[in-house]
């Protein structure tokens, strides 16, 4: 019998089961969108089902993927239980994020699905900040971002991929080019319509392949995860691939693109080619593929009863996981001294004495900004502490506030503590969206606010540096504490 690209007749089946099961489920969870039963938007997978399959066949329970608006199949094929899903799509308290996240905000830490976010982008960053705590911890972690040809177009992927590049990451990226980005095509958004192409501009192996064919996917799959496992650094994966439903459930299909050609795409239907390989060439029986079939609507069946007869939840736990719980009432922090023991020194001292006690005790913490490696900031405010904790964990940036603030949320998502060193407080802009709402998708489970420090200098031209915040030491003292 013959074996495909090192996949055997069980791994093939496997695979099968898996993409099945993500077709019936979204066919199944459109239906429940046209009756209602579905709040908010509805962003299904099919057609792309060897994409998700392909690549999590290929990683471990303790590998992350981090997911898109359309991330439902990722979920699925990460581990997250069908009920589980429905559930969550359906508002109820039984779903993955108690129905408070809906389709867009997925979130299963314990099966490795750090998050689908409505946001096109973030998955990039923070599958970075994944990988930086990998290779902090040396835990032999991988982590995955999936996107969309839409967000390759975003400051996300260059500063993303950059950062994976010259710190060599421990990432895969993978660009699910479906060829449109809702209603407008990549070859008209694109200067450069070679995606894998722009891999080498950041320093990364870039792989073009049939995201319609789930061998292919394996295989290269296989490849950039062996490639980031054995220390050799990231790589960007271009699956191209088409989405043969609408954009999002009821919406129009037929304003950009005509019904020809949806329906020549419908005939590359990946789950059609697999079913095919596997009678053709590994003796599966259709019988038993037709028990699969059977097996998989009980169980699509099973998930949609579960997820009706749910309870919704409390309506006066609406507000909870909307504001982090302050800081001092979860950890025991340092007392201040009594009154005569107190000395005037100034903001960077202050910070910094308070940083190198922290970084002693606690080796999860790494600072992350620009210049504040080697060099010891430009105010000073990492200055001897490179010496003591080597580049890993006193972090030289590249100018791309966005980037690494991003990065730094996926990095507090993973295990590390980073704290953001600012040069200017005016950057503060810069830690946006990806820091707040995390916490409420992750239901408080993840708070960025509290894992993850930023640490703003407040000097400005007109002021002398060292006269203007006396004495903060403690204030950063418990801040830096309260991440442990
Ligand atoms: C930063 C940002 N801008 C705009 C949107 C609105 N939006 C949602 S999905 C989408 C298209 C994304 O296209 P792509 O990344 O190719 O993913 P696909 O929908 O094709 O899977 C847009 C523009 C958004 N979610 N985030
Ligand atoms: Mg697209």
């Amino acid at each position: 019998m013959r074996t495909l690209a090192g996949l055997d007749k069980a791994q093939l089946l496997s695979c099968y089961r898996k993409m099945l099961l993500i077709r019936r489920c979204e066919e199944q969870l459109a239906r429940a969108h046209q009756r209602g039963l579905i709040h908010g938007a509805c962003h299904t997978y099919i057609g792309q089902e060897a994409i998700a399959v392909g690549v999590c066949a290929r990683l471990k329970a303790q590998d992350v993927i981090f997911s898109t608006h359309r991330g439902h199949g990722h979920a699925l094929a990460k581990g997250v239980a069908p009920r589980q899903l429905f559930a969550e799509l359906f508002g109820r308290q039984t779903g993955c994020s108690q129905g408070r996240g809906g389709s867009m905000h997925l979130f299963a830490p314990e099966v490795g699905l750090m998050g689908t976010s409505g946001i096109v982008g973030p998955s990039i960053l923070q599958a970075a900040g994944a990988g930086y705590s990998a290779k902090l911890l040396k835990n032999g972690a991988v982590s995955v971002a999936f996107f969309g040809d839409g967000a390759v177009n975003n400051g996300a992927f260059h500063e993303g991929l950059n950062m994976a590049g010259i710190w060599k990451l421990p990432t895969v990226f993978v660009c699910e080019n479906n060829q449109f980005a809702t209603e407008v095509a990549f070859e008209y958004s694109a200067g450069n319509p070679d995606v894998a192409g722009r891999g080498a501009v950041y320093g990364l192996p870039g792989v073009t392949v049939d995201g319609n064919d789930l061998v292919a996917v394996y295989q290269a799959a296989e490849e950039a995860v062996q490639r980031a496992r054995n220390g050799g650094g990231a790589t960007l994966l271009e699956c191209r691939t088409y989405r043969t439903r609408p954009h999002a459930e009821g919406m129009g299909d037929y304003t950009y693109r005509t019904r020809e050609e949806v329906d020549e795409w419908k005939t590359r239907c990946p789950i059609v080619r697999l079913k095919q390989l596997l009678l053709n060439d590994t003796g599966a029986e259709p019988a038993e593929l037709e028990a699969i079939e059977k097996e998989i609507q009980a169980i699509v069946a099973d998930a949609q009863q579960f997820a009706e007869s749910s309870p919704w939840p409390n309506p006066a736990s609406a507000t909870d996981y909307v504001c982090a719980e302050s800081a001092a009432s979860k950890v025991t922090l340092p007392t201040a001294p009594s009154s005569g023991q107190t000395k005037e020194i100034t903001f960077s001292q202050a910070t910094l004495e308070a940083l190198a006690e922290e970084m002693a005790a606690n080796p999860a913490i790494f600072v992350l900004g620009e210049g504040i490696g080697k060099r010891g900031g430009n105010f000073k405010t990492t200055a001897g502490l490179y010496e003591l904790y080597g580049p890993e964990r006193l972090c030289d940036a590249p100018i791309c506030e966005r980037g690494f603030v991003g990065l730094g949320c996926g990095a507090a998502m993973t295990g590390t503590r980073p704290v953001i060193d600012f040069m200017f407080a005016d950057s503060a802009t810069h830690a946006d969206l990806a820091a707040g709402l995390h916490r409420h998708r992750s239901l408080g489970r993840h708070t960025s606010l509290r894992q993850l420090l930023f640490r703003l200098c407040p000097f400005s031209r007109t002021a002398s540096r060292d006269s203007i915040e006396p004495g903060r030491r403690q204030g950063f003292a418990q801040a830096l504490a309260s991440m442990r």
